[in-house]
Order: C-alpha cells, then sequence, then structure tokens
C-alpha cells in the first residue's frame, strides 16, 4: 500500500482521480512516469485501469498475488489486472449478469499479454473440480494454438496478434469455469505469401521448422531450414532474438494433446501448412505462347500428396482459369503474372481458412455440456492500432476495427454516463469530448461510406481498378473533413501524398494508405478451377473449408470488408448487451525497451485514448449507479428498516439504507430512477464483509448436511 507524502511523491498516486491538478495533462503524465519508473505500470481512473507496457518481467503476476488480489475490494491493493478480473468475476457471481474486458491500446502495448494474464487469473483462482480442470487447461492452452497461427514478428511488435479475438469464458452457477467461446475476426491472410523487410510470416511456419520431431518433418518432405522457402524468407528475418520457436513449438504440441487433436488431426493440419510452403516456391516459365508452365514438379507433387488431390488436375488449375462462354466451360491458359497470383490466392485462402477450423475446432474442445444456467466474461483482444511506412488494406481494417472500439468505448463511458446524469436529472457540467463517430461513418456508412465506394468498384470486373476507386472516392469523400488525397491535398498547397494514396485522420493519428491491391483483397477470388481441386481434397480439413455450394456462380460472395463490417457490428452488439471494464495499455516507446518513457508518445495516447475527458467524467461522476429496486433487493439485509421487505416507494427505501449505511448526503444522488454514489468504497467493504459472513453460513450449513 502507498504510504504519505514522500511516497506519494515518489511513486505518484494509485487512482488518477486523487491527482490535485486533475485537468492537467502534464499532470497526469507526470504521475504515469513516476509510477512507471518505480516499476509501478498500473494506475487507475476510477474503476479503468491504464497500463503502461514495461517490455520487462515483472514479479507482479505470482500465485502469491493472485491470492492476494481474490475476493479483494478494487481500492484496496495496489491497482492490478487481478484486481479488474476479481471485480468483474465477483460482480457477475453476485448480480448474476455478463460482464466483458475490453483491453486497447496501439500495437505493442500490452493487450495479448494482458488477455493472457486475466485468463490465468480466473483460471487460476476460480473453484473447479476435476472434470473442470480439463476445461480450464484447454482455456489456457487455447491460447499458445492460436498465437501460433495467428500472431507474427510485424515491426511493431514481435508477438503482434494479425487478428481480432474475442472469447467468452462461462461459468457455471457455483462460478467456476464451465467452458468457453471464441469469435476470431479477419486475420491477416495476406502475410502467408508477402512480408515487409523485418516481419516474418505466422509463427506456426517456423516453428514447425525448428521444433517439430524428425518423423513428422519427414512425412512432410520439409527441410529444416526456413531459407528454403520463399514464403517464409520475404521479410529476410526468420530468427527473431526474442522468441524461441523450438519452445514455443513444444507448447503448441502439448496443448494440441490437452485440446483433443488426434494424430490425423495434425497429420492433416500440418499437411496442409507444408502445402503452403511448397505453393511458394512454385516457379514458373513461359512456354512459346506466353503461356506459364511450372518448372519444376517436386513441390506440386509434394501438395498433391499432402491435400490428396489428383497431380494433374492441380497443375492444369494452377496454370489455367475455367471460363464459361454460353453453356459451356473453357479452360484459358494463364501467363506468368495470372499464375502467380492463383498460386498465392490458393495459398492464402487455404491458410485462412484452416485457421477459422482451428478456431471451431478449439471451440469444439471448449463446448460447455452443462445445463444453460451460466454467466459470462468476455475478453477482447484484437489487432491495435497501427502505422508504418507504408498502410495498405490491412491496415485499413486494423485501423477501422479501432475505430469501432474507440466508438464503442465513447458510447459507453462518455456519452451514455452524461447522457444518464441528463436524463435522471443529476446536475452535471458537461465535459466535451472528440467523437469518432464521424470517422466510422466516413468508413462505414451505406452508400456513402468507403467501404461501400470500394463495394461498387469491386462490382465492375475488368473495368475498375485501383486508381478509380481512388477517383470515386475524391469524387464522393473528397470535402470530407477527415479524408486527404494527392489531388485534393494539390488545392490545399501540401504535397506530401503520393498520386495513389489516401489519407485518413483516425482518432489515433493520421495513416496514410496506398490503394494498390485494395480492390483485389476486398474481392478475394478464388478461380473457380481451384476451388474445384480443394472441394474434392482427402484432406478432410480443406474438405471441411470448401464446400461445394460455393461452386454456384450465381451467388456473389461478400466483400471481405462488407463481413468484416457486420462481423464488428454483432461483435459491437455482443458486448453493449454486457457490463464493461476496460483497461487502456499504452506503449512507452516505439523500441520496445524497458525503462524507457517517450514524453511524446504517450502524451499522444493518453491523449486520443480520451484519458484526461474519462478522469473529469470520473472524478465529477459517480462510479456506481444502480436501479433503487435492484440495489434495494440486493442490500436490504444491510438495515433493520428495509429487511425482510421494504413496502414503501423503492426511492425511500433506498434513502433509508444508504442513511444507515453512513453515507453522507455529498456522497450520493437520488435520480430519477437510480441510485448514484460517487466512491462506493464504503459500501463496497459493508458488502465485502457481508458476502463472506453469507458465504460462512453457507459453507456452514453445507458441511453440516453433508456429515447427516
Ligand atoms: V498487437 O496490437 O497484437 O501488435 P499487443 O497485443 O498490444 O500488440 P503484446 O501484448 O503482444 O502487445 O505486447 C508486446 C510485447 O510487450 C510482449 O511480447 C512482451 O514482450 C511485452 N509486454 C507486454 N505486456 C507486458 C507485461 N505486462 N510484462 C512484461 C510485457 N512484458
Ligand atoms: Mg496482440
Amino acid at each position: 500500500m502507498e504510504g504519505a507524502l514522500p511516497a506519494r511523491e515518489r511513486v505518484g498516486v494509485q487512482d488518477f482521480v486523487l491527482l490535485d491538478s486533475f485537468t492537467s495533462e502534464t499532470a497526469f503524465l507526470d504521475n504515469l512516469r513516476k509510477r512507471f519508473r518505480e516499476h509501478l505500470i498500473y494506475t487507475y481512473i476510477g474503476t479503468l485501469l491504464v497500463s503502461v507496457n514495461p517490455y520487462k518481467e515483472l514479479d507482479i503476476y505470482s500465485v502469491k498475488q493472485m491470492e492476494l488480489y481474490q475476493g479483494v475490494n478494487l481500492f484496496e491493493l495496489p491497482p492490478h489486472i487481478y484486481a479488474i478480473a476479481d471485480n468483474a468475476y465477483r460482480v457477475m457471481c453476485t448480480e448474476r449478469n455478463n460482464h466483458f474486458i475490453l483491453i486497447s491500446g496501439e500495437s505493442g502495448a500490452g493487450k495479448t499479454e494482458t488477455s493472457k494474464k486475466i485468463l490465468q487469473y480466473l483460471a487460476m483462482t476460480c473453484p473447479t473440480t476435476d472434470r473442470l480442470q480439463t476445461v480450464r487447461d484447454r482455456l489456457l492452452l487455447s491460447n499458445p494454438v492460436l498465437e501460433a497461427f495467428g500472431n507474427a514478428k510485424t515491426l511493431r511488435n514481435d508477438n503482434s496478434s494479425r487478428f481480432g479475438k474475442y472469447m467468452d469464458i462461462q461459468f457455471d452457477f457455483k462460478g467456476a469455469p464451465a467452458g468457453g467461446h471464441i469469435l476470431s475476426f479477419l486475420i491477416e491472410k495476406s502475410r502467408v505469401v508477402h512480408q515487409n523487410k523485418g516481419e516474418r510470416n505466422f509463427h506456426i511456419f517456423y516453428q514447425l521448422l525448428e521444433g517439430a520431431e524428425d518423423e513428422l518433418i519427414r512425412w512432410l518432405g520439409l527441410e529444416r531450414n526456413a531459407q528454403k522457402y520463399s514464403y517464409l524468407m520475404q521479410g529476410k528475418c526468420a530468427k527473431v532474438s526474442s522468441i524461441n520457436d523450438k519452445n514455443d513449438w513444444k507448447t503448441v504440441r502439448k496443448a494440441f494433446s490437452v485440446i483433443n487433436f488426434t494424430d490425423a488431426d495434425i497429420e492433416h493440419l500440418f499437411g496442409i501448412i507444408a502445402s503452403v510452403l511448397y505453393l511458394g516456391n512454385i516457379q514458373y516459365e513461359e512456354d512459346h505462347r506466353g503461356h506459364a508452365i511450372i518448372t519444376d514438379g517436386a513441390q506440386i507433387r509434394w501438395i498433391s500428396k499432402l491435400l490428396g488431390v489428383p497431380l494433374s488436375i492441380l497443375q492444369e488449375a494452377l496454370t489455367h482459369k475455367k471460363i464459361e462462354a454460353r453453356s459451356e466451360e473453357l479452360l484459358s491458359p494463364l501467363n506468368i503474372e495470372l499464375s502467380f497470383y492463383a498460386r498465392d490466392a490458393v495459398a492464402k485462402a487455404i491458410y485462412g481458412r484452416t485457421f477459422n477450423w482451428l478456431v471451431n475446432k478449439i471451440n469444439g474442445s471448449l463446448a460447455n455440456t452443462e445445463p444453460p444456467r451460466k454467466t459470462v466474461i468476455g475478453l477482447l483482444d484484437i489487432y491495435g492500432f497501427e502505422v508504418f511506412e507504408t498502410n495498405g488494406f490491412e491496415q485499413f481494417c486494423i485501423n477501422y476495427c479501432n475505430e469501432k472500439l474507440q466508438q464503442l468505448f465513447i458510447e459507453m463511458t462518455l456519452k451514455a454516463e452524461q447522457e444518464e446524469y441528463e436524463t435522471e436529472g443529476i446536475q452535471w457540467e458537461p465535459v466535451p469530448y472528440f467523437n469518432n463517430k464521424i470517422i466510422c461513418d466516413l468508413i462505414e456508412q451505406r452508400h456513402k461510406g468507403i467501404i461501400s465506394i470500394m463495394n461498387e468498384e469491386c462490382m465492375r470486373p475488368g473495368e475498375a481498378t485501383d486508381l478509380s476507386f481512388l477517383e470515386k472516392l475524391e469524387e464522393k469523400v473528397g470535402d470530407h473533413p477527415y479524408f486527404l488525397t494527392r489531388k485534393l491535398a494539390d488545392q490545399k498547397a501540401r504535397k506530401t501524398i503520393d498520386w495513389v494514396d489516401f489519407r485518413l485522420l483516425h482518432y489515433a493519428g493520421e495513416v496514410t494508405y496506398c490503394t494498390i491491391g485494395f480492390l483485389e483483397k476486398n474481392n478475394d477470388l478464388l478461380y473457380r478451377n481451384l476451388k474445384e481441386v480443394l472441394v474434392k481434397s482427402k484432406n478432410y480439413i480443406i474438405r471441411d473449408c470448401f464446400h461445394a455450394s460455393e461452386l454456384d456462380n450465381r451467388k456473389r460472395p461478400e466483400t471481405v470488408t462488407t463481413q468484416f463490417k457486420h462481423s464488428l457490428a454483432s461483435l459491437m452488439e455482443i458486448l453493449m448487451s454486457k457490463e464493461p471494464s476496460y483497461i487502456r495499455c499504452i506503449k512507452p516507446n516505439d523500441a520496445k525497451e524497458s525503462g524507457k518513457f517517450d514524453d511524446v508518445l504517450v502524451r499522444h495516447q493518453v491523449k486520443y485514448m480520451g484519458l484526461m475527458e474519462h478522469l473529469r467524467v470520473r472524478r465529477a461522476g459517480f462510479a456506481y449507479r444502480r436501479k433503487y429496486e435492484v440495489f434495494l433487493d440486493r442490500y436490504k439485509s444491510l438495515c433493520a428498516d428495509t429487511w425482510p421487505k421494504w413496502h414503501g416507494p423503492a426511492i425511500k427505501g433506498v434513502e433509508i439504507l444508504m442513511k444507515s449505511l453512513g453515507y453522507k448526503p455529498d456522497e450520493y444522488e437520488l435520480g430519477r430512477t437510480k441510485l448514484f454514489i460517487r466512491f462506493p468504497r464504503t459500501l463496497f467493504a459493508i458488502v465485502d464483509a457481508f458476502e463472506l459472513r453469507k458465504h460462512q453460513l453457507v459453507s456452514r450449513i453445507q458441511a453440516k448436511y453433508k456429515g447427516c
């Protein structure tokens, strides 16, 4: 616990609400820096937790620490993610409602680490039985598997999540983890065939080559040297000092057995992974007519074996395209460029769909077979906002996703909170804030947004190009204050944008996107004859992933951004129906160095995350609110006048109850339908004692009956 003044000067305050000059950004930053220097990486703003990535192992995640935070009121111990997790868990158990923990921050800020530690905390501290132990292990071990297949080294983060993940941990009525469910969002498939300099493909490829048993490597016909595989060497950095692929392979292998993967599953799964590597090594040459032919048959023979598809048909599909002319189907030979396109498209498609298969398989092993009475804690860990020297379609999707989460945060905290004070008739001085809805609309609005414009261009195959898309953008959203292209920049005498680029002013900063590849990636087409080959594959994972129904030409598949937009919209709905906790992760420097606190970088994040505004609302507002009836029902036993039943109006009963609990009039407000408490610490302390007494009583009764 932090002591009096000298300590406060050294280590700052553990809740920003307690800062003397709480409106000053500099004071906020000073406090964060002071604490960071003392390895105190967590600080509250009320019930929101701010976390600064230490970039080094701290001794604050031990089992002892976990025990310390168990069942303890949020404000009694130094701020910690365990306190947030424990609080969500306890409220879930006592109020029987669903929760989610939103972990946000830019790439490398520490979201994935945080989400893993929270899962560990919940798995370790919740009650369990032998049967549930398996569920617990599966929940924990789903992480290394998904990270192996869905994370990669980028310039921002050596273990960057390249997919979005929302995981529900389901609890039974006793509060024991009884199952789970994972939703994954848009994996960055393009990484399979291309990586920028200094980046890697997904971890699993390197883990397989480094760590797999000789027998498996031989069966797959692979060589251990990553340099041999074109898809692994685009970024020229197969080895990363912070990553131990060999050890990680062992973890993944163990996880597979716990998640109930059979030997056949493993063979088929790695048959696909190896096929991707072979695809990347396929080279073409031109025959005398300018048609592509495959240079060396070795790779394709392996693919044919591992995917269980006839060699000749596969060969044909990788060098031809099927065209439907009237009622006839014709095979038209491809040139070299289009053959490479077809090759990469298969590699991306089989990897992307295998990833989804993996998520489904894990979900199968986490499925809860208990009766339905259960509550959940959802953990959201997505790819963070990112900016590189060149930003493409992938960054556009990732940053759009981050805009949506920022919007959710604003909606559920700043906006909803202030609106509630107004509707409840509580005296309130509005706190202004930047609402990024305007940027979300620019991207996703029907008919007028960037996604709609992109989709329209995708409907004009053969005519539309990335440049015509850019022109349409200029025409339709050119005058939007958060959008800029060179043409428009020229008019404003700013020429820093290239002619193929457009720029968005995101909530987290400006990003210049290069339009090259946007339409192709949005369409995500796979030639029909390639699909036909895959549908007939003897590899059952591939067969599960490619259905014959896709061959029906009349059905136009949804574009990638449309699917993404819909899945984000349903995620928002899922989250909005639950009680939130927030963890805002901050990246202290761009060099991934421990102990370095870059003031400019941190200040920027504090600003764009709306932390100052959040602090202002928290400081002036009320941390706790409940409908009178709910509050009374829950706490009536704490006061003789309201127990066992209160007969008058609920508001009156609450007033009496609050007085009897020793609350002063300025510590709470009575709204139209709800009670608002500024700092509910006293209440929590009393309730904790009350819960403990209740728990002891129940245990005693149970013990008594057990003895009968
Ligand atoms: V991205 O959006 O997926 O690119 P994240 O998930 O925000 O990003 P991640 O959790 O992967 O970042 O953290 C990046 C690295 O910072 C980790 O690999 C660790 O080396 C380091 N890190 C993050 N949090 C902690 C921590 N609490 N303690 C020690 C940490 N190291
Ligand atoms: Mg991550």
